[in-house]
C-alpha cells in the first residue's frame, strides 16, 4: 500500500449527525425534527421520498434515533476516545430544533445553545476542530406543518436567522462550517433532504426544484452571514458525490452518465460558481417548470459562493440506456445505479470502488478549482462482538485503507484536500434504514434496533488501525 505522507495540517477525523448520534430527542426544550419521525424498516423509504400519510401518526412510535447512542450525555467519553485516535477534526451537525424548537421562536433556546457550547469546548480541550453542518436532514416539524417546509420561501429567512444565531454564538469556537448536508439528496429522498411531503397529483419536480432554489438562496445567505460574522471561517457546501460511469462506450450511455452527474452538480454549480448553469435552465424549460425567483436572488447567489467543496463518497454509480441492463438494478442505492460487473458490493448493496474516489475527487477539483473536504466515507456492516468481547472488522479496515490510498493519489494528482472525516467513527443510527445494525464505527456501541443494550463503548480492531494511520500522517495504511 502507498507510503504517501499526508500534509501535517491535514484534518483527520470523523463525522456525525445530530439526529443519528445525540438521542435526547425532546430534552432541554428541543422541538421535533423531521428525522425524529422516521420509522425503521420498509416504511422508511416511502416516507423519505415524501409519501407521508400523516405527520402526527408518525410521532407516536419508538425509533432507535430517539435515544440513538446518547451522545447528548456521553459526548465527553466519546470525544476522549476520538482524541485517543488522534482526531484533528470532528464533524457534527447542530439540530436546528434544539436552537429554535418551532423554527420561528422569538428567542433561541438557551439550553440547546449551551449544549453545543459545551460540546465545542470539549473538542477544543482535546485539540479537535469542530466542523459543523447547519442542516443535516433536519427541519423543525412545526415548519413542515405550517409552511410545507422548503417549498415555502418563508424558510429562507428562518434559516438565515438560525444560521446567524449560531455563527454569532460560536464565532470563536467554530471555523469550518457547511450549509446543507448532501443537498442533492433533495431530489432522491425529498422528505429526508428538505421535509417535502407530496399530495396526490402534485408536480413533484416543480416542488423539488422550487425547494432547491430556496435552499440555494438560504445557503448563499448563510455564506454571506458567516463571512461577515466570522471573517476567518471557511464555509462549504456538501454533495453526496460519486460519479456515474457509462455502462458501455455507446455515446447514449456516456451522455446519460453526464446528465446524471449534472443532476447533482447542478446544486454545486450554483453554490460554487454562483449561477444556474445553462443545462439547468434548459431542463426547467423542457419540463415546463417555472421556478419563482426574487429579483435580488441572482446577485445573492453570485456574490456569496462557498469556500470549499465538502462531499461524501461511498460508491461510484453506473448508468445504462439498455433496458435489459437496467433490469439488473443495484439494490440499496437511491441514485438509480445499475450493477457494475467489475465491482463488489457491501451487504447493503453499496458498490465498493476506491478508484472511483480518486476519479470523483479529480473531477470535483477540475470543475470547481476549490479545496475539497472529504466529510464522509466509510463502510457500513453488521459487526459482531466475539465471545472474547472483540470486534475484528478487517473488512472495514480493508475498505478504508484502499480509499485513503486513493485519496493520497488524488492529492499527488494536485487535488487540494483539506481533510478526511470518515462517517460514523462511533456506531450510530443509519440514515437510510433507521437501524443500529448498520455500523460504521471504530468504536462499537452496545445497542440494538429495539433499544436494548448497555450503550457500552468497545474499541474495534479498526480503532487501533485508524490511530496508527493518523499518527503516521497516512503513511502506515
Ligand atoms: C449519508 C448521510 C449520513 C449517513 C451516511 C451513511 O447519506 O449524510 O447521514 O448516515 O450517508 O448512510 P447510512 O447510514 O444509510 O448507511
Amino acid at each position: 500500500m502507498s507510503s504517501y505522507v499526508f500534509p501535517k495540517d491535514f484534518l483527520w477525523g470523523g463525522a456525525l449527525a445530530a439526529n443519528q448520534a445525540e438521542g435526547a430527542y425532546l430534552e432541554d426544550g428541543k422541538g421535533l425534527s423531521l428525522v425524529d419521525l422516521l420509522p425503521t424498516g420498509e416504511k422508511r423509504r416511502g416516507i423519505m421520498k415524501g409519501n407521508v400519510p400523516s405527520l402526527t401518526q408518525l410521532e407516536s412510535e419508538f425509533y432507535p434515533s430517539h435515544e440513538a447512542i446518547d451522545f447528548y450525555h456521553r459526548y465527553r467519553e466519546d470525544i476522549a476516545l476520538f482524541a485517543e485516535m488522534g482526531f484533528k477534526a470532528l464533524r457534527v451537525s447542530i439540530a436546528w430544533a434544539r436552537i429554535f424548537p418551532t423554527g420561528e421562536d422569538a428567542v433561541p433556546n438557551e439550553a440547546g445553545l449551551q449544549f453545543y457550547d459545551d460540546l465545542f469546548d470539549e473538542l477544543h480541550k482535546h485539540g479537535i476542530q469542530p466542523v459543523v453542518t447547519l442542516a443535516h436532514f433536519d427541519v423543525p416539524v412545526a415548519l413542515i406543518e405550517k409552511y410545507g417546509s422548503w417549498r415555502s420561501r418563508k424558510l429562507v429567512g428562518l434559516f438565515e436567522t438560525y444560521a446567524k444565531t449560531v455563527f454569532t454564538r460560536y464565532q470563536d469556537k467554530v471555523k469550518y462550517w457547511m450549509t446543507f448536508n448532501e443537498i442533492n439528496m433533495l431530489l432522491h429522498l425529498p422528505f429526508l433532504g428538505a421535509g417535502l411531503v407530496f399530495q396526490e397529483g402534485e408536480n413533484v419536480k416543480q416542488i423539488q426544484y422550487q425547494a432547491a432554489h430556496h435552499q440555494l438562496v438560504a445557503s448563499a445567505l448563510a455564506v454571506k452571514a458567516c463571512h461577515e460574522i466570522i471573517p476567518d471561517a471557511k464555509i462549504g457546501c456538501m454533495l453526496a458525490a460519486g460519479s456515474f460511469y457509462p455502462y458501455t462506450c455507446n455515446p447514449e450511455d456516456v451522455y446519460q452518465g453526464m446528465e446524471k452527474d449534472r443532476e447533482s452538480y447542478f446544486f454545486i454549480d450554483v453554490q460554487s460558481r454562483g449561477e444556474y448553469p445553462g443545462y439547468a435552465k434548459r431542463f426547467f424549460k423542457d419540463h415546463g417548470l417555472n421556478i419563482e425567483m426574487e429579483s435580488g436572488d441572482a446577485a445573492i447567489l453570485k456574490n456569496h459562493t462557498v469556500d470549499y467543496i465538502g462531499f461524501s463518497y461511498y460508491s461510484s454509480r453506473t448508468t445504462s440506456t439498455d433496458p435489459e441492463v437496467v433490469k439488473n438494478m443495484t439494490s440499496g442505492n437511491v441514485f438509480g445505479s445499475v450493477a457494475n460487473p467489475y465491482l463488489d458490493k457491501s451487504e447493503w448493496g453499496w458498490t465498493i470502488d476506491p478508484k472511483g474516489f480518486r476519479i470523483t475527487a479529480n473531477q470535483l477539483h477540475d470543475r470547481y478549482q476549490k479545496p475539497l473536504f472529504v466529510v464522509e466515507n466509510g463502510f457500513g456492516a453488521n459487526d459482531v462482538v466475539s465471545p472474547e468481547g472483540e470486534v475484528n472488522d478487517d473488512y472495514r479496515i480493508d475498505y478504508l485503507k484502499r480509499h485513503i490510498a486513493e485519496m493520497g493519489e488524488a492529492l499527488q494528482d494536485g487535488v487540494e484536500i483539506i481533510g478526511y472525516t470518515s462517517w460514523g467513527p462511533i456506531d450510530i443510527v443509519s440514515a437510510s434504514s433507521g437501524e443500529m445494525k448498520k455500523r460504521y464505527g471504530y468504536i462499537y456501541v452496545d445497542r440494538d434496533n429495539e433499544g436494548n443494550g448497555s450503550l457500552k463503548r468497545i474499541k474495534k480492531k479498526s480503532f487501533h488501525w485508524y490511530k496508527n494511520v493518523i499518527h503516521s500522517d497516512g503513511e502506515n495504511l
